[in-house]
């Protein structure tokens, strides 16, 4: 059996999707968090990377968190077997993923203070968010899974991010039903209910509240 630690911040961002792949898994993990601005700069020189999360498998780094929660999925079989099939909706994984890079700035720019590029973030994301969103809509099939029949790990990480990126751009996932459905399918897993109920509120980097003009391009 292996065994597995994650290590991130104490932050949802980056950490959710990989924490509810491994919760929906049932597989036993430990989680090693460390503050964003008090304890990272201290911790990042461990890490091959220098970046978060990383899973540590069987003592080992792993690194990237789509590669984190793909791996996962695969060795513990919530994935499709189907090359083409797992490519697609490689493709919506890294589309949706990539929203944390801009996001992130944004987050970043209003612990500096710089509220013109926070601004600038925020709109970039909004814009992009729904362009995404509408793309997953498509490939939602009539069981109400990407590109599949059956849950996969894949359905799994999008309710996580949608479950996050949804408080930074209230009533966008309510547009498109079927992924708002299939947030809610995922939400209402029991391990992914508990865990919603009992996880840290926000920190204050990451929280919804307060970021300027969060509607900004997305009207
Ligand atoms: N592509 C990587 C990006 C990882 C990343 O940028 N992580 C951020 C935290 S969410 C980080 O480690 N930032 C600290 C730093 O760059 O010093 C992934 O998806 O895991």
């Amino acid at each position: 059996m292996m065994t597995y630690l994650l290590k991130y911040m104490s932050l949802r961002a980056r950490g959710e999707p990989v924490r509810w792949v491994l919760k929906v898994l049932g597989v036993n993990y430990t989680e090693e968090t460390f503050d964003v601005l008090g304890e990272w700069p201290a911790r990042k020189q461990e890490f091959k990377f220098r970046k978060v999360p990383v899973l540590m498998v069987d003592g080992e780094q792993l690194h990237q968190t789509t590669v984190i929660c793909r791996f996962l999925g695969e060795r513990h079989h919530l994935a499709s077997g189907d090359l083409w099939t797992a490519t697609r909706q490689m493709e919506v994984v890294e589309a949706l993923h990539d929203l944390t890079n801009s996001m992130g700035m944004a987050l970043l720019a209003r612990k500096y203070g710089n509220e013109e590029r926070q601004k600038a973030m925020t709109g970039l994301t909004a814009a992009q968010f729904p362009v995404v969103l509408s793309n997953i809509e498509s490939r939602i099939t009539d069981k109400g899974w990407i590109l599949s029949q059956q849950m996969t790990w894949v359905d799994v990480f999008i309710a996580a991010y949608l479950d996050v990126y949804e408080n930074y751009f209230p009533g966008v996932v309510g547009k498109f039903p079927l992924c708002e459905a299939l947030r809610r399918q995922v939400q209402d897993i029991p391990v992914i209910k508990a865990w919603r109920q009992e996880r840290p509120a926000w920190h204050s980097f990451e929280d919804p509240q307060g970021l300027v003009a969060l509607s900004d391009g997305s009207q």
